[in-house]
């Protein structure tokens, strides 16, 4: 099961700090489809939370040196 998860990130300042975050997730098994908007401050991932869940996913990008915003 493929489900889409949205994350509000602070701290993505240009396109190198969206890339490295990107890169990350990109690499990561269990995430299929990475869509990083700067303007929004936004991820939308597309993962199987069996692989990878949410927690996880916040954990990563924090570990990648961001803020997870939770709204
Ligand atoms: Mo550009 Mo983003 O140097 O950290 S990658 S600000």
């Amino acid at each position: 099961m493929i489900q889409t998860t949205l994350i509000k990130i602070g701290g993505m300042t240009c396109m190198g700090c969206v890339k490295s975050i990107q890169t990350i997730l990109d690499g990561t098994s269990g995430i299929n489809q990475v869509e990083i908007s700067l303007d929004q401050a936004l991820a939308t991932i597309q993962h199987d939370p069996a692989i990878v869940d949410v927690d996880q996913l916040k954990a990563i990008i924090e570990d990648t040196g961001f803020e997870i915003i939770n709204e």
